[in-house]
């Protein structure tokens, strides 16, 4: 263009050098003429905008005169970001003046970091595709400058029980294997949690539901604890000596020793002949070497200490007998008297147990008000909101004094089948949160966050927007969802259909057509606390994952993003999913990824 532009000048210069040749030549024309004005010459040049397809740019570019003001804009597809134009410059709207042939590209990048793990263990592949399952119990923190991972993959319900390590993951540079650690973490951890400051956490494990898939027997499992965590170890004390059925632990200072006890619900089952161990609420008292001592005596049960279910055949007072079911503990102080309570939350109700109303309750409190180390009844509470339903129950209570009246509130996590019987398969998981009235009275708020789409795996509260209040963060196992059907495979899956709310597009990838390139909507997940109601916002943060899922007909159809979970890192929110793939000799892979989520305006 430059050159037509140099031929024009030339010619009209060539025009005019002619002009008063013609004058001389036509000398008798008797017309007039005048002498042409001159022309001003602007220079014209090209401007070629391009980008690739993860955005677009406000204009293509075209050609334009020597000196113009061109405004020209950036826009990043859905799940990707902008990372600056070619020239250097970073602005996502920017103004160019044209003075020369202007050749420029939008660069746009992933929202993500992504991280090859390398695992040097014998059972390498079971680890990888068994990382889905520990989304239930993974943990990142960082401490004293380093990130850490702890998961706890586990083969969960196979015809077989198979055991995996528990690998602890520092980040330096990438992430790396710190050590494997073979504890026996059979389902990958049912629960976790945070103990103290020192990042020292607490481990619930009911065992692998190995039966569920055709196996024998029902190998229960323990309660850990992992303590004194450091760049090369981890110091597990097992807390238990009978295996249960761990559905969940809470620790405190039950007696005032200032070493932190643990109490642990199991679901109703155990290993233990012992009559006792029959009884729902398992009591460790710590010892001063760091050990764990079962006590019996710690929750007082009326008349004599019964399991619930002999409590209500037989007790006169059945008022006195603890629930059916338990599913959730949690040790906190909800009366504000500077001591501990222990609450404890119900599992199913089945109407053909035929039990009588009293212990078909919410949830009981246990406090210790004349300190003599007995928890004595607080409170038995009706069945209310959620947990009136048979199907549903309670698998995790995390309490927050959301409403910011001075007393702690339950945050309940409750999952099941919603509307079937207690048999049915889970359909349905969510939070409802309860209102205390100061004295351990609690009453459902109308607070729910119900999901009927996705396996939450947990919940989190974390202070995500930096205003001071707790927010709620969701983890997810995405290997399977709910819509999953049994017998038809992860083709009934909602994320293959669309319906999903955190898949919101899955494209088929470029380069490799098994894979689909996956639309994840993280704000699915936050829900920011506004003056006590909790809200959804659009923050942005769809990110595009590269190959999240196997295309439905490969077959490794379900793998890609197996895991969602979150953590607070330098007080940004980031989350981080287990990914698997293939390599180019189809061996699998494994990459952790991280996202930092935008959560301020
Ligand atoms: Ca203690
Ligand atoms: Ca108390
Ligand atoms: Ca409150
Ligand atoms: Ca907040």
């Amino acid at each position: 263009m430059k050159k037509f532009l140099l031929i024009s000048v030339f010619l009209l210069v060539i025009l005019y050098s002619c002009s008063p040749d013609e004058e001389t030549q036509a000398p008798t024309n008797n017309v007039q003429t005048t002498t042409p004005e001159p022309v001003a010459v602007v220079a014209q040049y090209t401007v070629t905008i391009t980008t690739s397809e993860r955005g677009s740019v406000s204009i293509p570019g075209g050609t334009y005169n020597e000196g113009t003001e061109i405004a020209v804009s950036a826009s990043a597809a859905d799940g990707y970001k902008f990372t600056g134009w070619s020239d250097g410059n970073n602005l996502i709207e920017r103004q160019i003046t044209v003075n020369e042939d202007i050749v420029l590209e939008a660069n746009f990048d992933l929202k993500y970091s992504s991280y090859n793990l390398n695992i040097n263990h014998p059972q390498k592949d079971e680890i990888f595709k068994n990382l889905s399952i520990s989304s239930n119990s993974s943990v990142m923190f960082k401490k004293n400058g380093f990130q850490h991972i702890i998961s706890n993959p586990a083969n969960p319900r196979g015809e077989f029980e198979s055991l995996l390590p528990t690998i602890h993951l520092v980040k330096n540079e990438g992430w790396n294997v710190s050590n494997y650690y073979d504890i026996g973490m059979s389902f990958g951890g049912r629960d976790e949690s945070k103990i103290n400051d020192d990042y020292d956490y607490l481990f619930a494990d009911h065992g692998t539901e190995v039966w569920f898939g055709g196996g024998e027997g029902r190998p229960y499992n323990n309660v850990l604890v992992a303590k004194n965590i450091d760049l090369n170890n981890i110091e597990w004390i097992k807390v238990n000596q009978k295996r249960s059925f761990y559905h969940d632990a809470s620790s405190g200072d039950l007696n005032g020793d200032g070493l932190y006890d643990v109490v642990a619900i199991h679901l109703g089952g155990t290993n233990s002949t012992d009559y006792l161990d029959k009884i729902y609420y398992h009591t460790f008292l710590q010892n001063t070497d760091g050990t764990f001592t079962q006590d019996y005596n710690t929750i007082k049960f009326y008349g004599s200490q019964r399991p619930s279910y002999d409590c209500w055949k037989f007790s006169k007072e059945v008022s006195d007998c603890t629930g059916i079911i338990r599913g959730s503990v949690l040790i906190k102080d909800i009366n504000g008297d500077n001591k501990p309570e222990i609450i404890g939350g119900a599992y199913t109700h089945n109407p053909e147990w035929d039990t009588p109303i009293e212990v078909e309750n919410s949830f009981e409190i246990f406090s210790d008000p004349d300190d003599d180390g007995i928890y004595e009844k607080l409170n038995f509470l009706p069945r209310m909101g959620w947990l009136e339903k048979d199907a549903l129950g309670t698998d995790e209570i995390k309490s927050y004094d959301y409403d910011n009246d001075g007393d702690e509130d339950l945050f309940v996590g409750i999952e099941g089948n919603f509307d079937g019987p207690y048999t049915g398969t889970a359909d349905f998981n969510g939070i409802q949160i309860f209102d205390n009235d100061g004295s351990g009275n609690f009453s459902f708020s109308g607070i729910e966050i119900p999901f009927d789409d996705i396996r939450i795996a947990r919940f989190d509260l974390f202070d995500v927007d930096q205003d001071n209040d707790l927010d709620i963060v969701f983890s997810a196992n995405l290997f399977i969802d709910l819509g999953t059907i049994s017998g038809s495979g992860a083709g009934s899956s909602y994320y293959y259909n669309g319906q999903n709310r955190l898949f919101k597009e899955l494209q088929n990838n470029n380069e490799d057509d098994e894979w689909n390139d996956t639309l994840i909507d993280f704000d699915e997940l936050i829900f920011y606390n506004e003056g006590g109601s909790y809200l959804k916002k659009n923050m942005g943060n769809k990110v595009m994952i590269e190959k999240g899922k196997a295309n439905i007909n490969s077959n490794f159809v379900g793998r890609g993003v197996e895991t969602v979970n979150s953590s607070i890192i330098d007080g940004k929110l980031i989350f981080y999913l287990y990914k698997t793939g293939l390599d180019e000799n189809r061996n699998l892979t494994l990459d952790i990824i991280e996202f930092e989520a935008k959560t301020l305006n």
